[in-house]
This record gives structure tokens, sequence and C-alpha cells, in this order.
């Protein structure tokens, strides 16, 4: 029934809510939702996910050859988007909105040393732009020598009742072989679509294509499909993962449900497991944290959404927005421009132009942010 999971106060907003989604081209961070949809986390706490079973994210560097190591890095990336695309769900529900960033905020994080999850791995991510909202994260494991830098964009549309996000952005993982040489992987992000919006529950189904293309050759070419096709299964993918041309070893094909399991089509063994226990990101205590860092950033915020006090979040978050737009209008009129801490703006990255190339890649170039080397952990 329309709007069953939505609270009855609330039932009127969020018909409002849906009918100016039909209408609505722009991101959807500054769009009003009713108090019920709304997450008291932040977008700069999503890089994390990339880094919940650091054990996988390790292991890349154990692989042999070229073709293990593209596996483990296929291995690695599946078994994160559990948590990337349901984990709202399974803690709060159903999606949510988050809080939207604001320029230069900051999150960091760990995953501490631990040899059976395979060593220290840190994170450290900022808010390097407001409008559109963009994410930069770089995420390492020194003692493995693995390296994920990436960004993060969303473009939405509304189609047949359903949020369309186009992903803009991309992540680069590099691995410091013993050999001495860098093997480097372009890692692309599939598009979602927001389901259940009608029933007040939405939920994220991933669609199209996602590719991660290593420098090696090796491809991983990601089909994902809902309900009604492959399995007929929500959240199924299919990948195919094909050697460089000069090689002739015949393509591994992993199918099953992200959010669960896969199997090697040709030996029928599991490839991936996500039922098993996942490793949140360790925090500092927020009285250990800056200013700028999230999670003591929108304190009060978040404490009035989980505790239903939507009044004295509402507050609070004027109280912030108000503050950048003062920070804003003094820039303007001093003639300068915010500075980002940890990360800097290319207009063209690199590796995605030279492996974007390998698989044709869409669009043919894409700007990046290069990591500075001077996050709380280097
Ligand atoms: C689309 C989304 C904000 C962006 C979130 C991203 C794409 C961010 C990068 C992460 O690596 C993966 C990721 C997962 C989330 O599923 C996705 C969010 C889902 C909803 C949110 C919208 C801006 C809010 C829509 C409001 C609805 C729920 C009413």
């Amino acid at each position: 029934q329309a709007g069953e999971a939505v609270p009855a106060a609330q039932k009127s907003s969020w018909t409002s809510f849906l009918k100016s989604l039909a209408s609505f081209s722009g991101d959807l961070s500054s769009m009003t939702a009713p108090p019920f949809i709304l997450s008291p986390t932040s977008l700069t706490e999503f890089p994390a996910y990339w880094c919940e079973r650091p054990e996988l994210f390790a292991a890349i560097a154990d692989g042999k050859t070229d073709e293990a190591r593209s596996l483990a890095v296929l291995k690695w990336f599946i078994s994160t988007l559990k948590g990337q695309y349901t984990s709202r769900n399974e803690s709060m529900g159903s999606e949510k909105k988050p809080l939207n960033p604001v320029l230069g905020e900051l999150f960091y994080g760990t995953w501490p040393s631990n040899s059976a999850r395979g060593g220290e791995t840190t994170l450290v991510v900022e808010q390097v732009s407001h409008h559109p909202p963009i994410t930069a994260y770089r995420i390492a494991n020194n003692a493995k020598g693995i390296v994920l830098t990436g960004h993060n964009a969303q473009k939405t549309s509304f189609s047949g009742g359903s949020i369309i996000v186009k992903q803009v952005g991309h992540a680069v993982l590099t691995v410091s072989l013993p050999s001495g040489e860098t093997e480097e992987y372009l890692i692309t992000l599939p598009r979602l679509r927001i389901d259940g919006l009608w029933y007040g529950s939405p939920y994220i189904e991933l669609a199209e294509t996602s590719y991660i293309q290593s420098s090696s050759g090796w491809l991983s070419t990601i089909e994902y499909k809902g309900k009604g096709y492959f399995s007929g299964k929500s959240h199924s993918f299919k990948a195919t993962v094909t050697p460089p041309a000069h090689v002739s070893v015949t393509p591994h094909v992993i199918e099953g449900t992200w959010h669960t399991t896969s199997k090697d089509a040709q030996t029928a063994a599991t490839f991936h497991d996500v039922t098993t226990a996942k490793e949140e990101v360790t925090v500092v205590p927020i009285d250990q944290q800056s200013e700028w860092e999230s999670r003591r950033l929108w304190h009060g915020v978040a404490k009035g959404i989980r505790e239903g006090d939507f009044e004295s979040a509402a507050k609070d978050k004027s109280r912030i927005e108000n503050e950048q737009r003062q920070r804003r209008k003094d820039e303007a009129a001093a003639g300068t421009m915010w500075e980002l801490k940890h990360f800097t703006h290319i207009d063209s990255d690199p590796v995605y132009e030279r492996l974007g190339k390998l698989f044709k890649a869409n669009p043919a170039t894409e700007d990046g942010y290069v990591y500075q080397n001077n996050g709380p952990h280097s």
C-alpha cells in the first residue's frame, strides 16, 4: 500500500517529496525530505565501506600472479557492495538520506593492526566540493603496499517511480609488487536505482555494468541485475574476468548475489561470501576530533535525528549552513578561495585515461584528486 512505511504525521510531506522528485533536476542532497527518512550519518563516512573486510583488501598483495591478483581485487570489490548499498536498510530499516557534507569536512579512521585482518589500514576522507557534493578518499595498508584513491559524486534523475543515480568518479587501486613495479587497477562504479519510494521504504538495486581494468591487461566486467534477470533474484551479478589479448586462458565467470555469496561457474567453488561478520572503521572519540571532523561537526544534528528531536536537528543544521554561507561570502569579499587540506584537483586523471582506453571507458577522461601524503596517519 502507498506510503505503508511512512509515519502517519509525515504521509503528506512524503507525498509532496515524491511529487517534487518527478520534476527534480540537480543534486538530491539539497532537497528537503521528511524527518523519518533522514540519516544521522554524513556522506563523508561512506568511503569506509570500501574496507569493512580489511583482510580481503590486504589479501590482494598476496596474489602471486596478475591473474590471481585480479581475482582478489574482484573478490574484495564485490564484498564491499553489501555494506555500500544495503547497510542502512539493515541498521535503520530502509535507505535514508545522508547528511550533506560541508566543504572541507573530514573523516579519519583506521582498521587497527590485527594479523588475521592483514595489518593496519588507514582512511582519510575530505569533502572537496559542496555544490555539487564531491567526496575524495584514500585508503592504505602500508605494510602490504596497497592504496585505494578515489572520489565520488552523483547525478540523479527520476524515472518510472525510481530515483536513478549515476555515480560520477572512479577509484584507482595500486599494488606495490615485490619486483619493485606498481600494478594499477581502474575501478568504475555501478549505476543505482532507488526503488520502494512509493511505500516509503527505499532500497538500492544496482544496474548496468562496472569495470575493473588492471594495468596487467586483465579486465573484470561486472553486470548487475535485479529480480527477474539471470537468477531472478535481487542483487544478482555476473562478473567475467578476461585475460589480456596475448594470454590464452579461459575467462573466469563468477555469478551470485552480491549481498550473500557467489560461485565460480567453472569449478562451482564459492568465490565470495559476505554472510560473515564485517569490521566497522574505528574512529577517535568526538572530544578528540577537530571541528572539521564529521562526527563532531554534525554531532548536534545527528543527536536530534537519533532522538526524534527534529526541531533541534533542524536548528543545528541551519547554524552549520549559515556558517558555511558566511565563510563563502568572506572568501568572495577577500578574493580568496577555500584550500583543500589533503587532496589537489587535476583536470584529467592519467590512470583513468590510460587504463580506460583498454575497455573504451565512457567518458574517455575524468578528473581526479591527488592525495598530498599529509593525513593524520602519514
Ligand atoms: C544516492 C545516495 C547518496 C550517495 C550514496 C553512495 C553512491 C555514495 C558513495 C558510496 O560509495 C556508495 C553510495 C551508497 C548509497 O547507496 C548512495 C545513497 C543512497 C541514497 C542517497 C540519496 C542522496 C538520498 C536519496 C533520498 C531517498 C532515500 C529518499
